[in-house]
């Protein structure tokens, strides 16, 4: 590729003359048909006719619409349908091109997305094969295209390749045969996602057609800011068959400003224009600014007709990550326009394993849930897929950080020639579609491939040689091919070679890189491990809890809780799952036999155990520089370790995280008997306010009462501003907490377990008053209320949930709803603590509000 320099010069001198515009035709829509693929004398017919189908899409969807397989989200559906990826599927649309286009002198299909192995048929004419779902196709049909054409796709189950490609090898990889296939690898079944290999169209399809000359690409890229100038580069690649000359013209639409240039073009080119930008405003996470964006629009130009234009929102910003040696060992943080900057987050899986199926404004919610709860990180874990650029673009204006994996997880892949061809272009295409987003911040090789390959178990079958193999084939792509890549087309962006660095066997694990914190959960320690090992960032902890009562109700067909319905077996993925959550919960809360009230306490046991390890992060900082939980959300509605269900609702740990991540937070903690606090600011500011800090028991009696000056400031390295021993004050652990006031902002400190708690079992008052969102709920006691969940059968939000109401306090919590007279019941966990510590005292768990 040839890099040329553009000459300014001024738009007027341009010749006028009468041009043609550059068209993309899409081929999307539910005009498409499938049906099994009669050619292969392998398959056994079930669909013989052509059938509807939407593109983009899947074969199972567009069975499931027409009623030919059953819903594998419910019951144990999953299994039922496993017999759709062992056959070949063939898609088809007949479509016309209008007499312009027709006239254009190139022509070419664009595929943004198929899964997996095709080969593809154009007006009869066999075109080319595809074997990776991660990868932009694109075929040139300029020398077949009519009026009336007609698309052919035939798809292929993945089995045969695999069995195929691992037979020429001497040994089994771990994990295989997924790592054959470069397709999202959690559709093979993960420890929260069902096995489904969807097949087929997922992504748009379209046709491009040009006369002389296309734009294929156009980054605009930062090279230097400084708060005087940014110095920018646009980059543009162009598309010619032959000779071209055009011109282009930058718009920088935010400062109104425009650069033209002439061009010539042999073949293909990238050109590079030089932009500044006076004064340039920064694009900041939403914790820390505002995420700024430049609107620019890019034409290609023949004479006064544009005939090719492209937009681009340009945040202008540095991002690094920093990984220094320092006394300790290895430091591992972001750096925003200079700032280390603390990332709080979870881990992202898709949205749902029907990969088409997420509608932007479920993207969209998604995503506000992201910000509304104060993460400022995601990570895109690499068993998934590369997002749409939707998913991206919100990610900017939000201004949230992407930690983007290349799509590689838990495994050890092949290192053949056409392997490492196949993934250089599945890296080549990815990282030109992300550079624009200023929500990239890293791009990392694989989730855990290194760990397991020094910690599972992978090298005990295999011979010397066979070990040197694996892992040269490893180097080959996660410390060679793909850093170049990263390098080569978005130099200023991080690469990292694998979360976690080092595995929690490695005793380094604590000093250097970022960690994943699997021994609470698999390995069984209690909660308080979190504040024993706390790494440099934690780029993945968690703990399971079930879904909400909708999604169970969803997956078990039933109106009421039935823990013991045979679909939990399908709905739960980790083989210890029930019992790990049973046993943590033995250790930490009353343990209900009520179903209903199992899962409450399953939701509060996760969201305890999570904020447990939060607060422990943040309290280390500078030492730890980020926090991501492990998972975010789900891709069906399941039990698992996300904080957001399969069907958008939120866990008790989202809301809990949301109170955890916020940028100033008071951490209270205990050692030896002394009450610590600190206090962590995220925020580019100094406070100095009063810190006030009241112990209390249960009915509000004050028991003793601080009150003292403190200064919190950002990024100062973290330290105690007040600590008292607890013996002096002579309080019961069981039946007081502290409260502790900062600004504007408070916390509650309990001594104990929730279950060691002498919780009262005076009822909460509930009333509900009508506003124009819908209700208003306002709760109050005399006594502590812990945890108090508020939940309905009426579609509707509550804006908070799982509170604890203060003795004599009234909480006011608004639920949005359109419904009139919502029945709203709530649980609080008094109830379940008296109901499970005195079997005879059978409080009634359900209350309904009088409306
Ligand atoms: C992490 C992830 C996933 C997995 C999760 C829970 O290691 O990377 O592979 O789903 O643990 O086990």
């Amino acid at each position: 590729m040839k890099l040329k320099w553009g000459l300014i010069f001024l738009s007027s001198l341009l010749i006028n003359c009468k041009q043609s515009t550059n068209s993309i035709q899409s081929l999307n829509g539910n005009d498409w048909q499938f049906t099994q693929d009669y050619k292969n004398p392998n398959n056994t017919y079930d669909i013989v006719n052509w059938q509807p189908a939407t593109v983009p899409g899947s074969v199972q969807k567009d069975l499931l619409n027409l009623g030919r397989i059953p819903d594998p989200f419910k019951g144990s559906n999953e299994d039922s349908i496993q017999w759709v990826s062992e056959r070949s599927w063939i898609y088809k649309k007949e479509f016309s091109v209008s007499a312009e286009i027709l006239k254009k002198q190139k022509h070419i299909l664009r595929f943004e997305g198929l899964n997996t192995y095709a080969h593809f048929l154009f007006n009869n004419k066999k075109l080319t094969k595809t074997n990776n779902a991660f990868r932009i196709w694109e075929v040139d049909v300029s020398d077949l295209i009519e009026t009336e054409n007609a698309v052919e796709i035939t798809f292929y189950p993945t089995d045969e390749y695999e069995e195929k490609e691992s037979a020429k090898l001497n040994y089994t990889l771990p994990e295989s045969p997924r790592v054959f296939t470069r397709k999202p690898q959690f559709q093979y079944g993960w420890d929260w996602g069902p096995t489904i290999k969807t097949m087929g169209i997922w992504r748009g399809v379209s046709l491009v057609s040009y006369d002389q000359v296309r734009m294929k690409d156009a980054f605009v890229q930062t090279n230097t800011v400084s708060e005087e100038k940014a110095m920018l580069t646009a980059n543009i690649e162009f598309e010619t068959f032959d000779y071209d000359k055009s011109s282009i013209e930058i718009v920088n639409n935010t400062t109104n400003e425009t650069i033209a240039n002439e061009i010539e073009i042999y073949g293909n080119d990238t050109y590079k224009f030089p932009i500044i930008i006076d004064h340039p405003k920064l694009w900041w996470t939403h914790n820390l600014g505002e995420p700024f964006l430049y609107d620019f629009t890019i034409n290609v130009k023949k004479g006064n007709t544009v005939i090719q234009s492209i937009n681009k929102k340009v945040g202008i910003r540095t991002i690094e990550l920093v990984t220094e040696k320092d006394s300790i060992g290895e430091g591992f943080y972001f750096e925003l326009n200079g700032k280390p900057v603390y990332m709080k987050g979870a881990n992202y899986i898709p949205q749902n394993i029907f990969l088409a199926d997420v509608l932007p404004k479920e993207r969209k919610k998604l995503l506000d849930d992201v910000v509304a709860a104060n993460m400022n990180m995601l990570r895109v874990w690499g068993g998934g897929v590369y997002e749409e650029d939707l998913f991206y673009d919100l990610c900017d204006e939000k201004g949230i950080l992407i930690w983007q994996d290349f799509m590689f997880a838990c495994a050890m892949y092949p290192g053949d020639a056409a392997f490492l061809e196949n993934v250089k272009g599945e890296a080549i295409d990815t990282v030109k579609r992300l550079r624009q987003h200023p929500s990239i911040a890293l791009y990392c090789g694989n989730n855990e491939n290194r760990e397991g390959w020094h910690r599972w178990g992978w090298q005990a079958d295999k011979t010397e040689a066979q070990k040197e193999e694996i892992w040269n084939n490893y180097q080959a792509i996660f410390n060679d091919m793909l850093p170049k890549v990263v390098d080569n087309l978005s130099p200023a962006i991080s690469y990292w070679e694998s979360s976690p660095k080092f595995g929690r066997g490695d005793k380094r694990y604590q000093l250097e890189g970022d960690a994943h914190d699997w021994w609470v959960w698999h390995d069984g320690y209690p909660f308080e491990h979190f504040e024993e090992e706390v790494p440099r960032f934690m780029s993945e902890f968690g703990f399971q809890s079930f879904p909400s009562y909708e999604a169970i109700k969803y997956f078990t067909e039933q109106d009421s809780i039935d823990l013991n319905h045979p679909s939990f077996t399908t709905h739960q993925k980790h083989a210890r799952g029930y019992k790990l959550i049973r046993e943590y919960m033995e250790r930490e809360f009353p343990v209900p036999t009520n179903p209903e009230d199992y899962v409450y306490v399953s939701q509060l046991l996760q969201a305890y155990g999570i904020t447990k390890g939060i607060f422990a992060h943040r309290r280390a900082k500078p030492y730890n520089m980020g926090t991501l939980y492990w998972q975010l959300n789900d891709c069906w509605p399941v039990v698992s370790w996300s904080s957001i269900d399969g069907m958008g609702n939120w866990k008790a740990l989202h809301f809990k995280a949301r109170e955890a991540f916020k940028n100033r937070l008071i951490v209270p903690f205990e050692e030896n008997n002394i009450l610590k606090i600190s206090i962590v600011d995220d925020a580019i500011r100094t406070i100095t306010a009063d810190l006030l800090v009241l112990f209390k028991d249960f009915n509000g009696e004050i028991l003793a009462e601080f009150n003292e000056e403190a200064i919190s400031t950002f990024n100062e390295k973290n330290e105690v501003i007040f600590e008292i021993p607890l013996h002096k004050l002579n309080i019961d652990r069981r039946k007081s907490y502290a409260e502790i006031f900062f600004g504007n902002d408070n916390v509650v400190h309990y001594f104990e377990k929730p279950k060691n708690l002498n919780l009262s079992t005076e009822k909460l008052t509930a009333e509900m008053v009508k506003k124009e969102y819908g209700y208003e709920i306002r709760l109050h006691s005399e006594t502590l209320q812990k945890d108090v969940f508020l939940y309905s059968e009426a579609e509707g939000t509550f804006e908070n949930n799982f509170i604890d109401v203060l003795p004599n306090r009234t909480e006011n919590i608004k639920f949005k709803t359109e419904i009139k007279a919502p029945l709203i019941k709530y649980k609080t966990l008094n109830q379940i603590n008296n109901t499970v510590n005195n079997a005879k005292n059978k409080v009634s768990v359900i209350i309904e509000l009088v409306h």
